[in-house]
């Protein structure tokens, strides 16, 4: 039975919270554990989660400079699909996929998975060719997927322009059924609370300042509320993973951009699917608040201003409006801006690194929230078996060298 019953909710209802049980403790920092994960984001919750669930180990610890789900997790637009191109691609976003749908009961919280169905338009010729190879490598791989034509388009989403006088007429879309969306925070949340229930300490408001270490293995950390020894460290800090792992001396091959998202204020429900124009550079869901939520390309130079720009608004919003006409009127409620990490080949890494027993996950740049689970369960194998997972193999940071790129910059769909 929940924790949290429907008495309980009642009382804490009448008595304005005031006996709240806290999800997770505030943990004091030990001055040692068996592996320190480095970011409280979804992805570091997660290994956290699966390293204390599935590997029994207990004794760790995650360390966050702001609060948890404050960086990238809290400030995507929730978009869950598994389409993409590459085998090794496939594998990791599936496998995050289906573990998103029984995500709530694992956690006994509830990420509010939505399998509304993802729609990817074909806007040029080009982009049907694209999409067209791409549902022939899922249907291999098994995926639910399938291209659909302008008028199956025009009845899933009735709100979509479909005119063919469009300056980018609808011509079809490749459609996932079981994407859709979910609760970014709450997903941070549920992965914090099963990781803090299984003893894990997670420390928010503390700055990883260094790393240390000695003849090539790790040996601790240094962080603004002290120093730590450990010989597992691992770095899941999305748009600072440069910054951090140049703490132990190791050069990433990332950027690090600013990709902006907005939303709309809230209207009744007029759309219950998600829709990428990549041609255009927008895509748009709603949320249950009624808000649109709405993104487009990321900036186009680097930087670490976690900020939105009217300039990126307007251009968004410009694009989309022909696609959607309907929210010509909207006013916009907010506007945000996280700092995602992009490699060349718009794929994650997951990895050992030259330093024994320093583990980087990282590189999923515009799209890694989708992957948060898979991308938990594999890393935490990693982790506690000194050895790639077999589905974290292919992402190793080795194949910058030997040029083994797992191309998914059309997968990837947001312009970048
Ligand atoms: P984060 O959530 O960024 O966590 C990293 C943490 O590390 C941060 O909390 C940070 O404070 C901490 N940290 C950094 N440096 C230090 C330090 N020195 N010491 C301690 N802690 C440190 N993905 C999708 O799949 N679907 C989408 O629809 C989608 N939309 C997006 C929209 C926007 C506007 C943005 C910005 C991103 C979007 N993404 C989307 C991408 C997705 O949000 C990220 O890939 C994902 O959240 C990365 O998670 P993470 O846990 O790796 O990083
Ligand atoms: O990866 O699907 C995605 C995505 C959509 C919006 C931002 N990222």
């Amino acid at each position: 039975m929940s924790r949290y019953s429907i008495f309980s909710l009642a009382r804490n209802a009448l008595n304005y919270h005031k006996d709240w049980e806290r999800a997770w403790r505030s943990a004091e920092l030990k001055s040692e554990y068996d592996a320190v994960i480095i970011g409280a984001g979804g992805h570091g919750l997660a290994t956290a989660y699966y390293l204390a669930k599935e590997h029994n180990m207990t004794n760790i610890a995650v360390i966050e400079k702001g609060w948890l789900g404050g960086g990238n997790t809290g400030r995507n637009t929730t978009i869950i699909r598994s389409n993409y191109l590459q085998d090794s691609s496939i594998a990791i976003y599936e496998l995050a996929r289906s573990l998103y749908e029984d995500l709530s009961q694992d956690l006994n919280y509830n990420t509010m998975f939505s399998p509304r169905g993802v729609m990817m338009m074909c806007q040029t010729e080009h982009e049907l060719r694209a999409f067209q190879r791409t549902a022939h490598a899922n249907r291999l791989a098994g995926l639910d997927c399938r291209m659909i034509d302008r008028t199956e388009v025009k009845r899933l989403c009735p709100i979509i322009n479909d005119s063919p006088d469009a300056r980018y007429p609808i011509l079809g879309a490749y459609y996932q059924p079981r994407g859709g969306t979910g609760r970014h925070d709450a997903v941070a949340w549920g992965y914090a609370r099963g990781a803090d229930e299984r003893g894990v300490d997670i420390v928010q408001n503390c700055e990883v300042l260094g790393i240390n270490v000695k003849n090539g293995k790790v040996t601790g950390i240094e962080t603004s509320k002290g120093s730590i020894k450990t010989a597992k460290v691992a770095v899941v800090t999305a748009g600072h993973t440069s910054v951090v792992m140049e703490m132990a001396g190791v050069r990433m091959p990332v950027e690090s951009v600013c990709l902006q998202a907005l939303v709309s204020e809230p209207i009744k429900p007029v759309i219950d699917c998600v829709v990428m124009a990549n041609t255009v550079h927008g895509y748009m869901s709603q949320s249950d608040k009624g808000e649109l939520v709405i993104g487009g390309g990321a900036d186009s130079y680097n930087n670490y201003s976690q900020r939105g720009a009217f300039a990126s608004l307007e251009h968004t919003v410009t694009a989309l409006v022909e696609t959607f006409p309907i929210i010509s009127r909207l006013r916009t409620l907010r506007l945000w801006g996280g700092i995602v990490d992009m490699t060349g080949d718009r794929s994650p890494i997951i990895s050992k690194t030259d330093v024994q027993g320093l583990y980087v996950n990282c590189g999923w740049g515009t799209g890694g929230f989708k992957s948060i689970p898979g991308s938990g369960f594999v890393f935490a194998d990693t982790i506690a078996n000194d050895r790639p997972h077999p589905i974290a193999e292919p992402f190793g940071m080795n194949r910058f060298a030997e040029g083994r790129f797992i191309d998914e910059s059309v997968s990837a769909a947001v312009a970048h």
